[in-house]
């Protein structure tokens, strides 16, 4: 068995790979075929890190540090997030770019696992600040991307402002146009419903599985949904159109409490446009409760619960509160938003409980879509992209739920998600010759 305290002082990627190791079945624990690999498996293929050196508007020189994990790409390119966010360190890239690998083997797609950012802090920066970082950031990793090496994206603090500058210094420095970043605003090669394919895709996953386990739809349901960028606000829109009813968000001050329905377009232009703080909705719509903690979000009485903020932002306490108010579904937008002990809470009191690498995939897999249509020199209608992600929402979803009804769990999909993905991916490591 692997001795994880060597990871003590790595606490985030310490439980992404408690989480993974807890779940693998005994046949593949005791299997020495599996067990050779795993020791390999669970070391990053490299790092690359890097001082950041920016000038901001005054004219005063900052440093901040810069990553890139490239993890695992026997399932092909390295592929995966930047996070810009103070918190952002090795421990937490490791974990991020770890379930990325696993994730992106479900998606079906050709795509291994990579994570990168820098504790850089976009907010309350000015547009020519973030210009600059995001310019002396891409100086320095340039060198080690590319279309058929490593593709990098957004995450954290990485939206359609941030991406642009990203891509227009990769261009600039590297002499090339090979289009290896995704979540590229549309006038530099996007894809259409990039930017609604995390919240889009939670949302299709969700779907699946009220139909698989009750029977049942969004239609008529009190959703709750934390955070409120990217993947929060999509999964706001497309539950709304599916007759869901968001009457919580939250951002990392506050949640707010709407029980008429929080409305996509206020939200929208709140966060997107003016980067304004989530209270605000209470001077912009009627009967809007602001709650003073993020975590009071876990109090409020909902039938299905989306976490899309941040890792760990739900305990076992906020779901014993889920639980006793009777929601019977909690899906995962962002990734492990959910603490270990609360994930078993759910799946031991048989609440439709999906892990992050299943549920948000959407996103890594419309990226994967774009590197297609950029390959290939095409551009398809959002509604085609949309039915594509569709599609293989429903396949990963299917292919967990076998895989969680073939060890005898119907409701672990953790188990699910993380047996299907080790032993896919272990198999394609061993016959490519990558496990030694
Ligand atoms: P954004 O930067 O667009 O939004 C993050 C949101 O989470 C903000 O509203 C932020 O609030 C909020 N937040 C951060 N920390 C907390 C907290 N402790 N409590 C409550 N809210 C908090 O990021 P994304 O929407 O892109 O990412 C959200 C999650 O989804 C992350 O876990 C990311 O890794 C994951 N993900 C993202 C994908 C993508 O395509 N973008 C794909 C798959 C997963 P504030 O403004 O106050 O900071
Ligand atoms: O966590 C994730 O899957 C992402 N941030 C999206 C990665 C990508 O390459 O689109």
């Amino acid at each position: 068995m692997i001795d994880l305290s060597k990871y003590n002082n790595e606490p985030e990627f310490k439980t992404a790979l408690e989480e993974m190791l807890s779940s693998l079945d005994e046949s593949i624990l005791s299997n020495a075929k599996y067990q050779q690999v795993l020791e390999r498996i669970i070391e990053p293929d490299r790092i690359i890190s890097f001082d950041v050196k920016w000038l901001d508007d005054s004219g005063v020189e900052h440093t901040n540090k810069g990553y890139r994990v490239q993890f695992n790409n026997s399932n092909g390119v390295y592929k995966g997030g930047l996070r810009f966010h103070p918190s952002v360190n090795l421990s937490i890239l490791k974990f991020l770019a770890f379930e990325q690998i696993f994730k992106n083997y479900l998606t079906t797609l050709p795509m291994g696992g990579a994570k990168g950012g820098s504790d850089f802090d976009p907010k309350g920066k000015s547009d020519n600040e973030v210009k600059n970082f995001c310019y002396a950031f891409m100086k320095e990793l340039y060198p080690y991307i590319g279309v058929d090496l490593d593709v990098p994206a957004g995450d954290i603090g990485v939206g359609a402002r941030e991406i642009r500058y990203l891509y227009e210094a990769y261009k600039l420095y590297s002499g090339k146009n090979d289009c290896s970043l995704t979540g590229k605003p549309l006038d530099l090669g996007g894809s259409l419903c990039r930017t609604e394919a995390t919240g889009y895709g939670v949302t299709y996953f969700a779907l699946e599985a009220l139909k698989q386990y009750k029977a049942t739809d969004l239609k008529g349901k009190k959703v709750i949904v934390s955070g409120s960028g990217n993947v929060a606000l999509y999964c706001l829109k497309k539950v709304t159109e599916l007759g869901g009813t968001v009457i919580a968000m939250s951002d990392s001050s506050n949640a707010i409490y709407c029980p008429d329905g929080i409305d996509f377009e206020t939200i929208r232009a709140l966060k997107e446009d003016r980067r304004e703080r989530i209270k605000e909705c209470a001077k912009l719509a009627q009967n809007v409760t602001v709650l003073p903690s993020s975590k009071d979000i876990w109090s409020i009485k909902c039938d299905i619960a989306f976490p899309c903020a941040t890792q760990f932002e739900l305990d076992e306490n906020d779901a014993r509160k889920l639980i006793d108010n009777g929601c019977i579904g909690v899906f995962e937008g962002a990734n492990m938003p959910c603490t270990i002990e609360a994930a078993n809470l759910f799946i031991s009191n048989k609440v439709i409980y999906s892990p992050g690498k299943a549920s948000n995939a959407g996103g890594v897999a419309v990226s994967g879509l774009e590197i297609e249509q950029n390959k290939k020199n095409e551009h398809w209608s959002f509604e085609e992209v949309d039915n594509r992600l569709k599609e293989i929402m429903s396949t990963i979803f299917k292919n967990i739920y076998n895989m969680a009804n073939q060890l005898g769990d119907e409701y672990n999909l953790v188990k699910g998600a993380n047996n299907y993905a080790f032993v896919g991916l272990v198999d394609k490591m061993i016959k490519s010759g990558k496990h030694l």
